[in-house]
């Protein structure tokens, strides 16, 4: 077994910043000591990480990779996918496994093995998508608990006819999903009413990509979060985690829940912290396309029906959120789809644009700019980039920690050098462009190792396909 140490770095934890060198046995860290007290005799591998920040591997835990949508799959592979994430400094994600009304779920997660096992890079694990919400796949709900290690499924109150669950189907699994103790994730919008928007957009001519924000507006967003709410509450406070939450509003909704004591979670995404409605979307022509996601991209101010107190636009009581830990998790719903062929597919009607964005590379390079400019602190960015998401999907402390017996996945983070996106400067995912085009942002991933081997150095990758491990989930471990 190798052995490594990674010395004179600071290590970050979500409780803080200790100078401490880091000393690794194969995959797993054996101990931390203060910085020279580990001697460097036998050691196999070292890494001088003097100036930088030593930190857990990022876990993305909403990420779609090969996902069938909107006529076309999403453009990353497992191997594409994971390549890209180690890129950023992310060493797991937790991809959403797929299952639609009339398929049977087992079918649905074997593909999903099918798709990844043995192409990525660094470790994955899945939820689990219940499109189709029925006494089978309620039963099968449970067999992926005890026996397949997937404690968390994700619900939509939106996309009729594709992914959707009514009111009824929706109690029917978090019922379910409250006596095995797994968590339900919503993805939050009123689909039924958006749809009526959408057809008249439609009908009106209103065909360009900003009008895909226009007719989700935030009240659907936060008028679905409140009922996912209730209705976890009547199928026994059953833990409920809403996905890409890019409202203020709905955000209102999570922290009312959360103040009376509920087990009511949210996350949020770079998209929605960084990103305008005006400056995307809006773009002349069909460039908009690029940005069109679901949840969408919205405005720099609040809806003129936006309902809540909050005055700082849907950005700041995003980030808000984040520090008043109401918003517990970032992840990027890394969704991408290239222009050509795929977003092109709706020239002349914004709703058959595939809906998705492409991030994974940039998650831990983008909150850090929340650092810099303060919304964040350091270890509040390791804590919902990489701690949260390992203890709220049952995976804390094998991930999300630097500690003895954790997986030795870290990352060296340089403060000091900046960082170009761009596709013709850092981006690996599987695009024609990117999301986050001329971006230079402060930071920049050195190293980055999972499981005690190298992934990324010197801006070269030396990962293996094959490297990454399913790795089997226990419930969250945020509920007493
Ligand atoms: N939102 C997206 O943007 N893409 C895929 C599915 C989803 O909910
Ligand atoms: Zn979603
Ligand atoms: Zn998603």
């Amino acid at each position: 077994m190798a052995t490594t140490l990674i010395k004179n770095g600071k290590v970050v934890s979500a409780t803080g910043v200790i100078a401490h060198d880091v000393l690794i046995d194969g995959e797993t860290i054996r101990a931390l000591g203060a910085p020279g007290y580990f001697t460097e005799e036998g050691i196999d591998h070292i890494i001088d990480a003097a100036g930088k920040y030593v930190i857990p591997g990022g876990i993305d835990v909403h990420t779609h990779m090969e996902l069938p949508f909107g006529g076309t799959f999403a453009s990353d592979t497992f191997e594409t996918g994971s390549n890209a994430a180690a890129w950023g400094g992310t060493t797991t994600i937790i991809d959403m496994a797929v299952q639609r009304y009339g398929e049977n779920v087992h079918e649905g997660l074997a593909e999903w093995h099918r798709k990844a096992d043995g192409n990525c890079s660094i470790d994955y694990s899945f939820h689990q998508i219940i499109g189709g919400v029925d006494d089978q796949s309620l039963k099968d709900m449970k067999y992926l608990v005890e026996h397949e290690g997937i404690s968390s499924f994700k619900l939509f109150m939106a996309y009729p006819g594709v992914f959707y669950s009514d009111d009824g189907q929706i109690l029917r699994a978090m019922q379910t999903a409250a006596e095995c103790g797994a968590m339900i994730l919503m993805h939050a919008e009123n689909g039924i009413a958006i749809d009526v928007l959408v057809q008249q957009a439609l009908a009106r001519g209103d065909t360009d990509p900003k009008f895909h924000s226009y007719t989700r507006p935030s009240p659907l967003e936060a008028e679905a979060t409140h009922r996912a709410i209730v209705l976890s509450h009547v199928a026994g406070n059953v833990p409920l985690y809403i996905v890409h939450m890019s409202a203020g509003d709905a955000l209102n909704e999570v922290a009312a829940a959360r103040h009376a004591g509920r087990n009511v979670f949210a996350e949020t995404c770079p998209q929605y912290l960084y990103l305008t409605l005006e400056e995307t979307l809006g773009k002349p022509g069909f460039e908009g396309a690029k940005w069109v996601c679901s949840t969408p991209v919205r405005s720099k101010d609040h809806d003129p029906d936006y309902i809540g107190q909050m005055g700082h636009g849907h950005q700041g009581d995003l980030w808000k959120g984040l520090r008043m830990n109401e918003l517990a998790i970032v992840s990027t719903d890394h969704c991408p789809f290239c222009m050509k062929d795929q977003k092109e597919l709706g020239l002349g009607n914004f709703s058959a644009i595939p809906n998705g964005i492409g991030g994974v590379e940039h998650r831990m390079e983008l909150l850090y700019q929340g650092v810099v400019t303060g919304e964040i602190s350091l270890e509040r960015w390791v804590e919902t980039c990489c701690t949260t998401p390992a203890r709220m999907f049952g995976m804390y402390p094998k991930k999300g920690v630097i500690a003895p017996g954790a997986d030795a996945d870290i990352v060296v983070w340089d403060p000091n050098t900046k960082t170009k996106i761009g596709i013709n400067d850092k981006h690996h995912m599987n695009m024609d462009h990117s999301a986050w085009e001329g971006w230079v942002i402060d930071g920049k991933v050195d190293t980055v190792l999972s499981r005690g081997s190298v992934v990324v150095s010197n801006d070269t990758f030396h990962g293996r396909k094959g490297h990454g491990q399913y790795v089997r989930r226990g419930l969250s471990q945020y509920l007493v």
